[in-house]
């Protein structure tokens, strides 16, 4: 079974897949565990400052001679700090969400870095190519986290047709299903980060992993639309106060940010499941067990190989 695209071509895998970029929840025990079975593993920078994230590329390093990645939130305070550390450590692969990572883009390249920008529109994807991205993750707002506003089956072939730079698809893809329905849209790889919460090598607390192996299809929501910074996570009590509040004219704005602060640390670390932030994507759902990180890859290549296989069947006369 052979998965090859352009993208295992760019990345050196054996698989058309990276791990998403979680922040506070991908660190070097994912990331490697990721890349150790043939995908792309991610530490996810976050909000983390630029000293711990080099601590974590150092072990990665010490667990894994595959390639790995970096993924930088923008919209961190230590963001141009971590884009220098990604460059002095030669990261193979850096992957970029909430903003425009152009300025820095020049300096990763000629150090020889994969630079992967996640985007969620087709004018975001074409500045990314015009800037030297490699590729571009085209995130649909079934994913988890920060979202943008169109859905996985509408983006993808739309950033297929405008950009000749080859594109991943993410948000809704946790089986082989996903990966199937991936590449019909055009996409050539699939980022994956709700199906690795379950991961065994996903060190987040009991709390959360049960949370997303108790999610039902309808159990997350999305706090921030009136905000500007739309998240989806799973249906809890703080999602649920948020989202009254912004449908309350007269509710303190300031009060909500308040309790969205420190809110996904309150998740992943202390495992606070009712004013914690648990990020997911819609595929939850579909999440019921914890394996590892090797057996989920395997496990949904070979159901993707399965499910191409059987579309033959719909053309046979
Ligand atoms: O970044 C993500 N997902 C995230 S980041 C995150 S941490 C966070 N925590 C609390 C509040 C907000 C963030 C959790 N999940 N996904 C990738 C992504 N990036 N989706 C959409 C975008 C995006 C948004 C604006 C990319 C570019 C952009 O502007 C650039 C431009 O050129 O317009």
């Amino acid at each position: 079974m052979a998965f090859q695209t352009r993208i295992t071509e760019l990345l050196h895998t054996e698989y058309p897949i990276i791990q998403g970029g979680m922040a506070w929840v991908a660190d070097y025990h994912i990331a490697s565990a990721v890349s150790n079975a043939g995908g792309v593993g991610l530490i996810a920078a976050g909000s983390a400052p630029a000293d711990f994230v080099r601590e974590q590329i150092h072990k990665v390093r010490e667990l894994t001679d595959k390639p790995f990645g970096v993924n930088i939130m923008l919209m961190s305070p230590h963001a141009a700090d971590i884009a220098q550390v990604v460059l002095e450590e030669k990261v193979p692969v850096v992957t970029t969400g909430a903003g425009n990572p152009g300025k820095y883009i020049p300096d990763w390249k000629a150090a020889g870095i994969t630079v992967i920008p996640v985007i969620a529109s087709v004018s975001q994807a074409i500045r990314m190519e015009r800037v030297g991205a490699d590729a571009v993750v085209a995130e649909g707002c079934e994913a988890g986290g920060h979202i943008g506003e169109l859905t996985t089956m509408a983006l993808t072939p739309q950033i297929v047709d405008a950009v000749s730079i080859p594109v991943l698809t993410a948000g809704g893809v946790a089986d082989g299903r996903g990966i199937a329905a991936a590449f019909m849209l055009g996409a050539e790889g699939v980022q994956v980060g709700t199906r690795f919460l379950a991961a065994e090598e996903c060190n987040i607390h009991p709390n959360y992993k049960q949370a997303v192996l108790d999610c039902k299809d309808i159990g997350t929501t999305v706090t921030g639309r009136t905000t500007g910074s739309p998240v989806r996570c799973i249906k809890n009590k703080l999602a649920r106060e948020i989202v009254a509040m912004e449908k309350d004219v007269k509710a303190d704005k300031e009060e909500m940010e308040k309790m969205l602060t420190g809110s996904l640390r309150a998740a992943v670390v202390d495992g606070d499941d009712k004013m914690g932030s648990l990020m997911a994507g819609q595929v939850a759902g579909m999440v019921h067990k914890i394996q590892p990180a090797a057996e989920i890859i395997k496990e949904m290549f070979a159901e993707a190989a399965q499910v191409l296989a059987g579309a033959q069947k719909l053309l046979a006369d």
